[in-house]
């Protein structure tokens, strides 16, 4: 077993070293050394205090999530080895860097004092994995910082900052200068005046019944069924029994939530989302040693509400940038949009005045496109007209810097005519923000067949940069996202012509979990902009010989529906809030007569979910079959980061695992035999269907 936990005598104090890269995770080697170094330390008559510190980025951010698929917790648990810091004669002091989370901190809370660097954070964001703290966090936390607070860190997952921590007395001391010294030189302290340990477990602790009140309205507010909320229900309800009943017996309670929860389809699916994310950043088979290009300053064409978004993500992520545009009433407008942006922020304390002057200043926006030659990044951002970006992928060949990388950001377009337009192919490929792009995580990374490996790669690490989750995509029409959106889009149309409301397909989905259903966020990203998809590829012969594909979009907008901004599309705006309208119901009626649709009155909320979400879910799996996600994983992280997916249910492809693939292509075949098939809407992917036999 690799020594992954060391000790060193310094005087009167035995050093406690955990080095177990890359984030300290507490596996089970960690927990057996630990352990092992603990007892030997409370033996040795020469050590009068522990310090127990960490080597690397951070202090222990956590238990190793990945035991969790394991039948049982490989011995010792955490529990046990903290009962023995419980029992130990001699003070021990936890020095903490980076972010101590998870079992981190519970080891943290069962040491007797708790001393940090001023940029360290804390947490307990077990809930964010659909699990609880099982390692007496619980129980020990309100012992320290009272109910209130301890139920408002375990119920939200989120970090505090060292001085928070230090306000609420989770810490004893914040300290300066370098952590090992100043900590060594606290713990002698300590082994100087003996003060003996002070155990949390054994504090009286009564909670205060106000704020006992307040987790109990908490709790009941959580009680809605589904959409996520089960494991934030076991954790407040287990914290609610510190106090209440013995330490020992609460902390079983705690345990039997803890296995509760990491059993269900909601832990699992999001440990899946966590992993998933991760992974979506490694690119297979890269060649070894890579040199990865340099980006420090970008360029981008095109200052619409993308580009301006684009241009506020980098801007926020500390590079400068050119936002250049042929029109100058168009760079006011963005100029205008930058300001707007940062001084809402301001105005919601989210950040300073400062700050927003910093990254606004950040952002220069010229006419002359010569100004981007120099960038080492330059994003193509202008619409989706094929000509005019092909125009620009010849001129940025002429103009940008060697070894400068070009992306354009369209959605759906070729990129590889892009490429090849540049004259510069191994330079270029796409990355497909997502609106608002200064807001949403998700960036699909388009590899083009001639881009270079380390310009990939130096676009998946910049994305973590600029806090973008990444997933890669091969070029085809929608790349991942939005192709498999086709389907989901297709089948709530036809659904309309059925007679099915806006509102009620809507609401099924929504209900499933979908941040936003297809109506309203096709009203949201405006009628306009996605009928004009639909009558490029229309004319590009991308689509089926259907006249009732997508005729629904196509309606609205040709009638000038063209969503919130008209004030009207699938529904009425009043303001913002979305209202049924009799005569966009008309128009579905008016459509569903013309094309011959049969008129339902049966439509059920479990059939608008099946015939929008399968769809979806078999075009996620030809996008694997072709190659053009790397892994399933990366199609969830897509969904999860740009869609509104519900990360309770892991994604796409990971709910075909939870539904079972034989109830998808059995509901397909129903759905292909009561509808018929002629366009091959309800044929089943061969990496299905065979998933069936395997
Ligand atoms: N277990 C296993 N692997 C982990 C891990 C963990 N807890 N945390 C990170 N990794 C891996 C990650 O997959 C990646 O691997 C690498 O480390 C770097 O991570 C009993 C039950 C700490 C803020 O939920 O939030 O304790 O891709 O890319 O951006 O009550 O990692 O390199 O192969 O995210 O600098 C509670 C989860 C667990 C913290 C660092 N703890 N981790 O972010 O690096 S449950 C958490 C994070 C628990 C107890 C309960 C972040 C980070 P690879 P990274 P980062």
């Amino acid at each position: 077993m690799a020594e992954l936990v060391t000790v060193a005598r310094k005087g009167p104090v035995g050093v406690v070293t955990i080095n177990n890269p890359p984030v300290n995770a507490s596996s089970q080697a960690v927990r057996v050394q630990l352990l092992a170094l603990l007892k030997e330390l409370e033996q040795d008559g020469n050590v009068s205090a522990v310090l127990i510190c960490c080597a690397g980025r951070t202090f222990m951010a956590g238990a190793d999530i990945t035991e969790f698929d394991l039948p049982e917790l490989p011995a010792p648990h955490p529990n046990e080895i903290h009962a023995f810091l419980d029992s130990m004669s001699k003070p021990v002091v936890a020095a903490m860097h980076g972010t101590t989370l998870g079992a981190g901190l519970e080891l943290a809370l069962s040491c007797h004092y708790r001393v940090a660097g001023s940029g360290a954070r804390f947490g307990l964001p077990e809930v964010k994995l659909g699990v609880i703290p099982g390692a007496g966090g619980t129980q020990r936390l309100p012992r320290l910082i009272g109910l209130q607070k301890a139920v408002a860190m375990i119920d939200s997952g989120e970090m505090v900052s060292a001085a928070e921590a230090l306000d609420s007395g989770l810490l004893d001391a914040v300290l300066e200068g370098d952590l090992a010294d100043a900590a060594l030189q606290y713990t002698e302290k300590l082994a100087g005046t003996h003060p003996g340990p002070r155990v949390l477990a054994y504090r009286p602790y009564s909670a205060d019944t106000a704020q006992q009140a307040a987790a109990k309205e908490l709790l009941a507010r959580l009680h809605r069924p589904g959409r996520g909320g089960h494991a934030r229900r076991q954790a407040v309800e287990a914290t609610l029994q510190a106090g209440q009943i013995p330490f020992d017996a609460a902390l079983e309670d705690e345990g039997r939530r803890f296995v509760l929860c990491r059993d269900t389809d909601e832990s699992r699916a999001l440990r899946h989302a966590f992993f998933a994310e991760r992974a979506a950043a490694r690119i297979p088979n890269l060649p070894a040693n890579l040199t990865l290009r340099t980006i420090q300053t970008v360029g981008i064409i095109g200052s619409g509400t993308m580009g301006t978004g684009i241009a506020m993500s980098f801007a926020n992520a500390g590079f400068p940038v050119v936002l250049q545009d042929l029109n100058e009433q168009t760079l006011e407008r963005a100029r205008k949009q930058v300001q707007t942006t940062y001084n809402a922020a301001v105005a919601k304390g989210r950040m300073s005045a400062e700050e927003a002057a910093r990254r606004s200043a950040l952002i220069q926006t010229t006419v002359d496109d010569t100004q981007l030659a120099g960038r080492d990044l330059i994003i193509e951002a202008v619409f989706e007209d094929f000509e005019i970006k092909k125009a620009i992928f010849r001129r940025l060949g002429e103009i940008a810097r060697p070894g400068a990388i070009l992306a354009s950001n369209t959605s759906s377009l070729d990129v590889n005519v892009l490429a090849e337009c540049s004259g510069r192919a191994g330079d270029v490929l796409g990355m497909h923000f997502f609106s608002p792009a200064h807001i949403m995580r998700l960036l699909e990374v388009v590899r083009c067949d001639t881009t270079a490996p380390e310009v990939l790669a130096t676009i998946m690490q910049l994305a973590k940069r600029i806090n973008k989750v990444a997933a890669v995509s091969g070029v085809c029409f929608g790349f991942i996202g939005n192709r498999m959106l086709e389907g989901y889009l297709r089948e709530a149309e036809f659904l309309l012509m059925e007679g099915a409301t806006p509102a009620f397909i809507d609401q099924s989905l929504e209900e499933w979990g979908l941040a936003m259903g297809p109506c309203r966020m096709i009203d949201m990203a405006g009628v306009d902009v996605a009928a004009k998809v639909v009558i490029e590829q229309r004319k590009a012969g991308n689509l089926p010989d259907d006249d009732t594909y997508r005729i629904v979009v196509q309606t609205l907008f040709e009638r000038g529906r063209h969503g919130q901004k008209t004030g009207q599309g699938y529904y009425r705006y009043e303001g913002r809030k979305p209202v049924e309208d009799e005569s966009a119901l008309e128009i579905f009626r008016e459509l569903g007569q013309k094309y011959g649709v049969k008129q339902r009155n049966d439509i059920t909320a479990q059939e608008v979910v099946e015939r929008c979400l399968y769809p979806l879910i078999a075009e996620g799996y030809r996008i694997l079959e072709e190659g053009i996600a790397y892994r399933a994983g990366d199609i969830d992280v897509v969904w999860l980061h740009g869609y509104g997916f519900p990360a309770y249910r892991g994604g796409p492809m990971f709910h075909a695992q939870t539904v079972g693939e034989h109830k998808i292509v059995a509901a397909m075949e129903r759905f292909a035999a009561e509808r018929g098939n002629p366009y091959g809407y309800w044929d089943i992917p061969q990496s299905l269907a065979k998933a069936l036999t395997a």
